[in-house]
């Protein structure tokens, strides 16, 4: 990868030590069905946030301030599996070190290590998805690491909160707890579906955003684009109100699959993932140190058995 700084911004803003936020890249693209290039994403993601100002007008911050380290990219690939289990370790190894934690991949399967980090090192975790697709499947082309379960797995160990919702299998059903699924069409008529949506979360929530939630006439670099989605004010005016009223551990965005001559689309997936830190830092001063408030202490008894514990770091 050629960018050496997250956005260009200066090494003593980028080494781990000082920075308050860490991106880790997820060039995956293991298990897309449709069309292939999510696992460019990282690359163009990180080339448009090169060529974006970085002071933020709405909240009249600079968040890269707040010290940005860019980690080195996961590329283990040998099975879905290995890299779910490598995106797991990284990002909790990187919780334990106090950081706000933020991943891009990747197609949506990156998702299962990231959720899984996150939900054993923050107590009643709510997940919200932001997605066209309902990904809810058990197991998918024999593994229960494809991108189409991206979050079964947080469908049963954390408060799983859907929105933007246009697509899935009718089996998807089974799994859904349509109390907490915000569909597309009912959200498009709907003007209380946000502080509803808000309602149902616990104070600790991480973010999951496959870029297809978007409509694809503001984001069609996607793998598997879907008429009907969300707008860009709208989804900053949502993101908004949660980061203001709950504690966002950490987030992820997925799915970039770049074009060449369509620029827009890894654009609006840089100033996202700006905007979104913008969100979660704007009260905190430079100087101050920051508490991803993660709980040593704690152990998720739902997980620990499930999982294969990794301590090492
Ligand atoms: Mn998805």
């Amino acid at each position: 990868m050629k960018t050496k700084t997250y956005a260009g911004i200066p090494e003593e803003l980028a080494k781990l030590e000082q920075a308050k936020i860490v991106l880790i890249p997820v060039p995956y693209d293991g298990t897309s069905t449709w069309q292939k290039g999510a696992d460019k994403g990282p690359e163009a993601f990180l080339n448009a946030s090169e060529n974006m100002e970085l002071y933020d007008i709405e909240t009249d911050t600079e968040v890269y301030k707040q010290g940005v380290y860019l980690a080195e990219a996961i590329t283990e690939n040998s099975s879905p599996e290995a890299m779910v289990d490598a995106v797991h370790q990284a990002t909790k190894k990187y919780i334990k070190k106090n950081k706000f934690v933020t991943i891009f991949g990747g197609e949506h399967s990156i998702s299962i290590g990231t959720i899984r980090a996150f939900n054993e090192m923050f107590p009643d975790l709510t997940v919200l998805q932001l997605d066209a697709h309902a990904d809810l499947r058990e197991s998918y082309e024999g593994s229960t690491c494809n991108h189409a379960c991206a979050v079964y797995e947080a469908s049963q160990t954390t408060n799983l909160i859907q929105v933007g919702i246009r697509s899935m299998d009718i089996i998807e059903k089974t799994v859904m707890d349509e109390e907490k699924t915000y569909f597309a069409h009912d959200m498009a008529v709907d003007d209380n579906w946000m502080d509803s949506a808000i309602d149902q979360m616990t104070d600790n929530v991480f973010i999951t955003i496959d870029l297809d939630a978007f409509d694809p006439s503001i984001l069609p670099s996607t793998g598997t684009p879907e008429p009907g989605g969300l707008l860009w004010y709208e989804t900053l005016e949502f993101l908004k109100q949660v980061f203001e009223e709950k504690n966002v551990v950490g987030f992820d965005i997925v799915e970039l699959c770049p074009n060449p001559k369509e620029k827009s689309s890894d654009f609006l997936a840089a100033k996202l993932y700006y905007k979104m830190l913008s969100y979660k830092f704007k009260n905190e001063d430079t100087e101050d140190d920051y508490d991803n408030s993660f709980d040593s202490t704690y152990v998720n008894k739902n997980n620990s058995l499930k999982f294969v514990e990794d301590d090492d770091y």
